[in-house]
């Protein structure tokens, strides 16, 4: 395996695979890269390039073209796109449509113009429709209107399951979407207003702990979320990008019985950061979606052996990771 420069990359004679990952900085990103760099998942033939938007705007046609032209990828695994939890999604409709419709035009036909060879894009199990019977399966992306929260993050998503069928129709591209549950763990957005509600919680926790002021959660507590690993997405993230071969995309999430509620994930930080204030419910925030229950069945069906860390281990670690990485944390 190479590890190359995230700007500079000269391509080595060994290396036939050249994975360019869009959004490598981020929270997914930085958990592949950690794979395979330190986790020895990486292979001698694949050469792998981590971008960030220092990089290059994605939302810009000639900057992405240059980007593809530097590192002539073989593979891409697409993480990059303007990412938030509820709150920045119901402030920034229109913005997380375009800009994340402009991002993914911008990747999908370059990549079918540079003759990549395959591209893993990112779906999100907040993108089914709000009104829906359950568990939700990969079949039901376009049933009936997203909730209404973010409805422009989910109809820019949508519309990459509908370029990855078009590209394979007209002109038999390989691109296909894995559609992660909510994710968590080192490298997330902590900030407390934009970002999700684990990193927001863990942030909070660690504020209320150190000024002994309350954790407050927002809403009720009552919704309900599965949640999986950065980490054990990633190792997905690998098995997609190697193994899968549909345009259709597939769900990674933990099972439908590993989904919890709010409150039980405020006490599983609570309980991961010693924390032991008091716990405050703000209800006269949103709850955001109630549930959004996905089946893994056709991941389990590929993969029936596949291990997730326990939730409560999962959690401890990112704690433990905010913590000591408090100052350079995204917040
Ligand atoms: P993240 O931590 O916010 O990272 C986003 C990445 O995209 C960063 O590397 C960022 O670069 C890059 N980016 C944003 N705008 C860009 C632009 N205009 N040009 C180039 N790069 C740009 O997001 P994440 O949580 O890792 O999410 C990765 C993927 O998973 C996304 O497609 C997201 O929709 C999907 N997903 C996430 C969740 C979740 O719970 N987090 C759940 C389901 C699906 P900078 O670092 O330079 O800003
Ligand atoms: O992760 P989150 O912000 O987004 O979770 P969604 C929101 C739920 O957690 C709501 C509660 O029920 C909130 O009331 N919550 C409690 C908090 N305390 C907090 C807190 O401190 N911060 C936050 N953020 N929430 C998102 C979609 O939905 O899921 C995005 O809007 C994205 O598009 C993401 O796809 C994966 O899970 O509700």
């Amino acid at each position: 395996m190479c590890q190359l420069s995230e700007v500079f990359v000269m391509a080595e004679p060994r290396c036939s695979k050249r994975i360019l990952v869009t959004g490598g900085s981020g929270l997914v990103g930085k958990a592949i890269e950690k794979l395979v760099t330190e986790g020895g998942a990486g292979r001698s033939d694949e050469a792998w390039i981590f971008l960030s938007s220092k990089d290059g705007d994605l939302t810009d046609a000639g900057q992405t073209k240059a980007l593809f032209e530097m590192h002539k990828p073989t593979h891409i695994i697409h993480l990059a796109a303007m990412v938030g939890g509820l709150f920045r999604n119901i402030k920034y409709n229109l913005d997380f449509w375009r800009n994340n419709v402009h991002i993914n035009d911008n990747i999908l036909h370059t990549a079918y113009e540079f003759g990549v060879q395959k591209v893993v894009s990112c779906l999100s199990t907040c993108i089914f429709p709000d009104k829906t019977t359950y568990p939700i399966d990969e079949t039901m992306i376009h049933n009936g209107p997203p909730h209404n929260s973010n409805f422009g993050y989910s109809y820019a998503k949508r519309m990459i399951d509908v370029q990855n069928r078009a590209y394979f129709a007209q002109y038999g591209c390989r691109f296909t979407a894995a559609i992660p549950t909510n994710v968590f763990g080192p490298h997330d957005n902590f900030n407390i207003e934009d970002g999700h509600v684990l990193p927001g919680l863990i942030h909070k926790a660690y504020l209320a702990k150190k000024n002994g002021t309350p954790l407050t959660v927002w809403g009720t507590g009552k919704p309900r979320r599965q949640f999986i690993y950065s980490l054990d997405l990633a190792r997905l993230f690998l098995w997609v990008l190697r193994e899968y071969d549909e345009v259709e995309p597939i769900i990674l999430s933990v099972g439908e019985e590993d989904e919890v509620s709010i409150r039980e994930a405020a006490e599983s930080v609570v309980g991961a950061m010693n924390f032991t204030g008091e716990l405050h419910f703000d209800a006269t925030k949103s709850d955001g979606q109630f549930k959004k229950t996905a089946s893994n069945a056709k991941l389990k069906n590929y993969l029936p052996d596949f291990q997730f860390t326990p939730f409560p281990q999962a959690v401890k670690d990112t704690c433990d990771w905010f913590c000591s990485n408090y100052d350079s944390a995204r917040k």
